[in-house]
C-alpha cells in the first residue's frame, strides 16, 4: 500500500456537562482526527484524543500535532506499507509520544482491514459481535447528583459503574452508594491522587466488595502499587502507569496489579494493544478498554479492541452521544436491553464520518501529500 496523503483536523468539542476528576476538568475534549487516503482510493481514519494539559500523560494536543507533522507523517508517507507491522518498524525510532502514533496507527489497521473486506474486529481476531458496557462517573460535590445519575446509569443497564474517586471524596461516597445499591458492580477510579500513607483509606476501602480500584498511586509508578497490593484484598487494576508491553511485563512481574485497563492512545494504538493483549492472556490477567472521551472514530475501535478474547471485563465505552455535544460519526452506538453495545460490523472501524461537523468544530487542519501522487 502506498500513501497519496494524510489529513489532520485539530478538533475542539464541547462535553455535555462537565467531567470533574480529581487532577483535572473536562470542558472540552480536542481530538486530533487522522485521515490517510491510500493510492488505490482506500481512506483509513484514527483518533488522537488529546487532553488539554500534560496531567494525564506528557503529550497535549499541541505536541501531538508538532510530533506527527514532523516526525511520523515524514516516516511513512512515502515508503511502502504492506502491514500494520510495517507502519511499527517505520516509527520505532521515534519515543514516546504515543497519542499521535496511535491516531495513524489505528487508520493503518482501518485501512489494511478494508483492503481485506473485514471489520476491524475480525481482522483482529475479535470473538465478540458484542461487548459489555460500562461507564465512567466524575465527581460531583453533591452526593445525591451522583447517586442519581448513578440510578441513571442503572437503568440504562449499564454492566459496571465506575466513579472517580480523590482525597476526601472516598470512603463516604463509596459507602452511600453502597448501602443504595447493595449488589452494584462498582469500581473506584483514583487517578494517581493517593500514596502509599493513605493505606489507612484503601483498608477501609476493602469492606465495600469493590471490582478493583484503578491507578490509586503515582501516575508512572509500578513498585508502590506492589507494596499496596499485598496489604490490600481489592483488586488493583493500573491506567496511567502502562504505556507500553514492557510497563505490563514489569507490572505483572511484580504482582503490582491484578487487572489492567488497555487504552489504544496511551499505548499507541491497535499494534501494541494487541501484544500486550496476548502476553495479558497468557498470563491471565484479564483486560478492560478503558476510554479518553472519544469520538466515535476512538470509540469505535475501543469496541473493535473489547470484542478480543481476553477482555473479559467492561470497558467505559459509553456511547460519545452521551458525553459529546455532538459525535463525528453517522452511526449512533446504543446501550442494548442486556447491558452491551454492538461491535461495528462494517468494513474496518465501521464508521462513516460527517464532514459538515467535522469541518463545524475543526479549528486546524492540514494536508501532506507523499511524493507517489
Ligand atoms: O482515568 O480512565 C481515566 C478520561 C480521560 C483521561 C483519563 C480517564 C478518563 C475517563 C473517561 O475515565 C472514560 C470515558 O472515556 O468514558
Ligand atoms: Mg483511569
Amino acid at each position: 500500500m502506498q500513501i497519496k496523503k494524510i489529513d489532520l483536523f485539530q478538533e475542539k468539542i464541547p462535553l455535555m456537562h462537565p467531567f470533574v476528576i480529581s487532577k483535572n476538568i473536562f470542558n472540552h475534549v480536542y481530538p486530533i482526527i487522522v485521515r490517510i487516503e491510500t493510492m488505490d482510493g482506500i481512506i483509513g481514519w484514527g483518533e488522537s484524543p488529546n487532553l488539554e494539559t500534560p496531567w494525564y500523560v506528557p503529550e497535549t494536543f499541541e505536541t501531538t500535532w508538532l510530533m506527527v507533522q514532523k516526525f511520523f507523517i515524514p516516516s511513512i508517507i512515502n515508503s511502502t506499507i504492506n502491514s500494520p507491522a510495517d507502519f511499527v518498524r517505520e516509527t520505532s525510532w521515534i519515543q514516546g509520544n504515543n497519542l499521535g502514533r496511535a491516531g495513524l496507527d489505528a487508520a493503518i489497521w482501518d485501512i489494511f482491514a478494508k483492503m481485506e473486506k473485514k471489520s476491524l474486529s475480525s481482522y483482529l481476531g475479535g470473538i465478540r459481535r458484542k461487548v459489555d458496557a460500562g461507564c465512567s462517573e466524575g465527581l460531583q460535590k453533591d452526593p445525591n447528583i451522583l447517586l442519581d445519575r448513578i440510578r441513571k446509569r442503572v437503568n440504562q443497564r449499564y454492566k459496571r459503574i465506575k466513579i472517580k474517586i480523590a482525597p476526601s471524596q472516598d470512603i463516604d461516597v463509596v459507602r452511600q452508594i453502597r448501602s443504595a445499591f447493595p449488589h452494584l458492580k462498582l469500581m473506584l477510579d483514583a487517578n494517581s491522587a493517593y500514596s502509599l500513607d493513605d493505606r489507612e483509606i484503601f483498608d477501609q476501602l476493602d469492606q465495600f466488595q469493590l471490582m478493583m480500584i484503578e491507578q490509586p498511586l503515582g501516575n508512572g509508578d509500578i513498585l508502590d502499587h506492589a507494596y499496596l497490593q499485598e496489604i490490600i484484598r481489592t483488586p488493583i487494576c493500573l491506567d496511567e502507569s502502562i504505556h507500553t508491553l514492557e510497563d505490563a511485563r514489569l507490572a505483572i512481574r511484580l504482582n503490582a496489579c491484578k487487572i489492567i485497563n488497555v487504552k489504544p492512545p496511551r499505548v499507541g494504538g491497535p499494534s501494541t494493544v494487541v501484544e500486550i493483549h496476548n502476553y495479558c492472556k497468557n498470563h491471565q490477567i484479564p483486560l478492560w478498554v478503558g476510554g479518553m472521551i472519544e469520538t466515535g472514530i476512538g470509540r469505535a475501535l475501543n469496541l473493535a479492541i473489547a470484542s478480543l478474547p481476553n477482555f473479559t471485563l467492561p470497558g467505559d465505552i459509553s456511547p460519545p452521544t452521551d458525553i459529546l455535544e455532538e459525535d463525528i460519526i453517522e452511526q449512533k452506538f446504543v446501550v442494548n436491553e442486556d447491558g452491551t453495545i454492538d461491535v461495528p460490523s462494517g468494513p474496518g472501524l465501521g464508521v462513516q464520518v460527517k464532514r459538515d461537523i467535522l469541518d463545524k468544530y475543526c479549528n486546524r487542519r492540514e494536508t501532506y501529500w507523499s511524493n507517489n501522487d
